[in-house]
């Protein structure tokens, strides 16, 4: 059988995944072929302005000529070593992220879900090695609605029944409680067993959930009183997305432990990054934790090309103006909308709320109408709309963009 994809209709490419790939996705009908800056093109040419930026992995834009060039030059060179040995990129990196975000150390890995692992492990660790919790008894707190990827230590904290049914018997010494809760989190942190709070500065997958204002730096506050480390998982919200480097900024705070992935790449292979300072970082020792992957020359490469983009094109001041003048102009029509409820976000990591119940279908038709009128974006829940941009988006083109997500709910206005 031919492998050429030069020749591969959606229709065709559908069916193959259909037929040979697992289940665990539910795809919008489109099967893209390149991307390039904002766009992405389908196999049969249509151009699409991109609005999920593969869920803020590519805030840089697609296929960005700087971060393909460090790919390129780097793949033929050296891709990997392990960490059995030393290579001469990893330390100018390591140097390279620290300084950029202002932290003693970085733990190189791969995906956002081994970022929030290794926090985890950080946080038990430094429980038992510099607080002094007794053996086994370190909790560590998160928030209903949270999201931080796949592993069984990620499903055994959530409390979406997508993510955690039937992968039971589920990680012990994690505890909920309500996001932006404030009393709800000094009431849990009264428990002298608990060693860290977890927690995404904006909501992702929840729905674009924004907390209210200083929320993170009264959780802050309370969680230095009590010793406790706060964990900031900015594997969605960090490298620019919501308007600042970090989203902890609008809070302004350092959280103990930050996780970062996604754009940390530019979307270009799995990089991620966690990143502390030494009481805790220095808490692992040779042999107690690590990846075969993590920190390769290639992905060392990548990572300082992604973020040196970020800063010499201004794309978190970008994102911070764009995201001001979006949600101004989705206000503007919301006002005579029936449809839409409202809009939230920060930055450009935006959202638009349905006036529909949470399992009705009206997003996923929304989206499928966007798709024909030119623009890409996935519902989260069945009445969320979840829009993100690369943040290397003109205003012009967003403005562009604003004209077509009108004019595709305007057609659906007074259906519902
Ligand atoms: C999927 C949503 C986004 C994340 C935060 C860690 C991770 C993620 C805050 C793990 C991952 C993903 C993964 C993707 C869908 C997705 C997502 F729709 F679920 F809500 F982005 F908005 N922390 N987010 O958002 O990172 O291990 O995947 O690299 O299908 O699982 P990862």
């Amino acid at each position: 059988m031919s492998v050429a994809h030069d020749t591969l209709s959606s229709q065709q490419a559908m069916e193959l995944e259909n037929k040979y790939g697992a289940h665990n996705y539910h795809p919008l009908p489109v099967v893209l072929s390149r991307g390039e800056g904002v766009h992405l093109w389908d196999v049969e040419g249509k151009k699409y302005y991109d609005f999920l930026s593969a869920y803020s992995a590519v805030n840089q834009g697609h296929c960005h000529p700087r971060i393909i060039e460090a790919l390129k030059s780097q793949a033929e060179v050296l891709t990997l070593t392990s960490r059995a040995f030393y290579n001469d990129v990893l330390g100018v990196y390591e140097k390279y992220i620290t300084e950029y975000f202002g932290y003693d150390k970085v733990l190189p890995i791969n995906t956002g879900v081994e970022g929030g692992e290794t926090a985890v492990k950080l946080c038990r660790k430094w429980a038992y090695e510099v607080k002094g919790i007794a053996p086994n008894k370190a909790k560590v707190l998160f928030v209903n609605g949270n999201f931080w990827g796949r592993t069984l230590a990620a499903v055994s904290s959530s409390d979406d029944e997508d993510s955690y049914g039937n992968y039971g018997p589920f990680m012990p010494g994690f505890e909920l409680i309500p996001y932006n809760d404030i009393p709800a989190l000094e009431k849990a942190l009264e428990d002298p067993n608990v060693a860290g709070f977890m927690v995404e500065p904006i909501q992702g997958e929840a729905g674009v959930v924004v907390p209210d204002e200083g929320y993170l730096k009264k959780a802050y506050d309370l969680c230095q009183a009590k010793n406790v480390l706060l964990i900031a998982d900015e594997v969605q919200t960090g490298i620019g997305r919501t308007g600042r480097l970090l989203a902890s900024e609008y809070d302004g705070i350092k959280p103990d432990i930050v996780i970062l992935g996604k754009a940390l790449s530019g979307g270009v292979m799995p990089v991620s990054a966690v990143l502390a300072r030494d009481e805790i970082m220095l808490t692992i020792k040779p042999g107690q934790h690590g990846s075969t992957f993590g920190g390769n020359p290639l992905a060392c490469r990548v990572a300082m090309a992604a973020l040196e983009v970020l800063k010499d094109e201004g794309l978190t001041e970008n994102a911070y103006r764009l995201g001001e003048i979006f949600r101004s102009e989705m206000n503007q029509f919301i006002e005579s909308s029936q449809l839409v409820k409202l809009i939230r976000g920060r930055g450009l990591l935006n959202a638009i709320v349905i006036n529909d119940t949470e399992d009705s279908s009206t997003a996923w038709d929304i989206c499928v109408k966007l798709r024909d009128n030119g623009l890409l974006a996935k519902p989260t829940h069945g009445n969320i709309i979840r829009f993100a941009p690369p943040l290397v988006m003109t205003e012009e083109q967003l403005l562009d963009c604003v004209e077509i997500i009108k004019r595709t709910v305007g057609e659906f206005e007074g259906q519902g």
